[in-house]
């Protein structure tokens, strides 16, 4: 599938839910019945206001003018970097954070079988430790995605398996070396102090290494995924989020909420199934077509 096919599946459903407000003629209500829309997609309505603002102060005269700001508006909140960040010399190290079954575990794998597929050799880690399932999960996967793969029994403690994993040769060796963590509630603080503590551990025995702290956010939460990125980010300063589930979800509106209160944390990457190819990098042109539908964006000097 192509990068523009990709989003287009990925973007479906939000995009069958935003697009029913261009209708043919450019009726009056039309701000009215958008803002609802987006609000529908879990844009919030602060960030729907917005939108809707910009739109309507340029006046458009068709609706065809009317998408064309529609689609500058949402493009313009992706405009800044979404590059994965790499060390200045292997190994380079990501983390992946994020709630139970936000999907970190398939993620990690999915992103370890992108490097592998492109020449690079990858390592994962697993760092979830609480149930000895969720280590079985990550050495099949690992298994699947060509991958060096590190763990110890279960319950170790997490700083303990990384210092382990990365004094390792075989890992340390490894161009890319991505941990995976054991879900857990934003709101539970020490919990989220343990995962402070193990990218301490990580600076600590590879100074240099960490350059991604990645939360995994379900597509399908909505506006609850904005309320785990700002809490995440506050105890992790977080390098990039990666959305999974967006096949399965009509709330994609929420990314736009994320840009607007999170606008340094930019989304890398996007999951949209269960297999190991199901990822791709962010797209910010794919995901504007996949959300409003192709079509030329007019120049914001219009
Ligand atoms: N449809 C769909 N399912 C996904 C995607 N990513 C992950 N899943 C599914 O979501 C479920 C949970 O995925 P995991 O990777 O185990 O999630 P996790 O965050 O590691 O879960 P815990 O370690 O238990 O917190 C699995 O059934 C995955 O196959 C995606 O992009 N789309
Ligand atoms: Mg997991």
């Amino acid at each position: 599938m192509d990068i523009k096919g990709f989003f287009r599946k990925a973007l479906g459903k939000t995009k069958d839910l935003i697009a029913g407000a261009f209708q043919p003629e450019l009726p009056e209500e039309v701000y009215a019945e958008l803002e609802d829309r987006l609000i529908l997609a879990d844009a919030g309505p602060a960030t729907a206001a917005g939108i809707i603002e910009s739109i309507q102060s340029k006046k458009p005269a068709t609706v065809e003018t009317l998408r064309g700001h529609f689609r500058s508006a949402i493009r313009e909140r992706f405009s800044n970097s979404a590059a994965p960040i790499f060390a200045l010399a292997p190994p380079t190290v990501w983390f992946v954070f994020g709630t139970n079954g936000a999907g970190k575990t398939t993620t990690a794998a999915k992103i370890a079988s992108f490097y592998k597929s492109q020449g690079s050799t990858v390592g994962l880690v697993a760092a979830d430790t609480f149930r000895a399932a969720a280590i079985d999960q990550l050495r099949v996967l690992a298994g699947r995605a060509g991958s060096e793969f590190y763990a110890m029994e279960e319950g170790a403690h997490p700083s303990a398996v990384i210092f382990d994993a990365l004094s390792d040769k075989t890992i340390r060796s490894c161009n890319l070396v991505i941990v995976d963590t054991a879900g857990r509630l934003h709101t539970k603080t020490s919990l989220m102090e343990e995962l402070a503590k193990m990218t301490k551990s990580c600076e600590k025995t590879a100074p240099g290494a960490l350059t991604e702290r990645l939360l995994v956010l379900d597509g399908t939460a909505g506006q609850n995924a904005l309320v785990q990125a700002k809490t995440f980010h506050a105890s992790l300063q977080l390098t990039g989020l990666i959305v999974t589930k967006l096949d399965a979800s009509a709330k994609a509106g929420f990314l736009l909420a994320i840009r607007q209160d999170l606008p340094g944390v930019p989304v890398k990457w996007v999951g949209v199934g269960e297999t190991l190819e199901d990822i791709a990098p962010f797209d910010p042109d794919a995901f504007v077509d996949g959300l409003v539908g192709s079509g030329e964006s007019v120049k914001v000097s219009e």
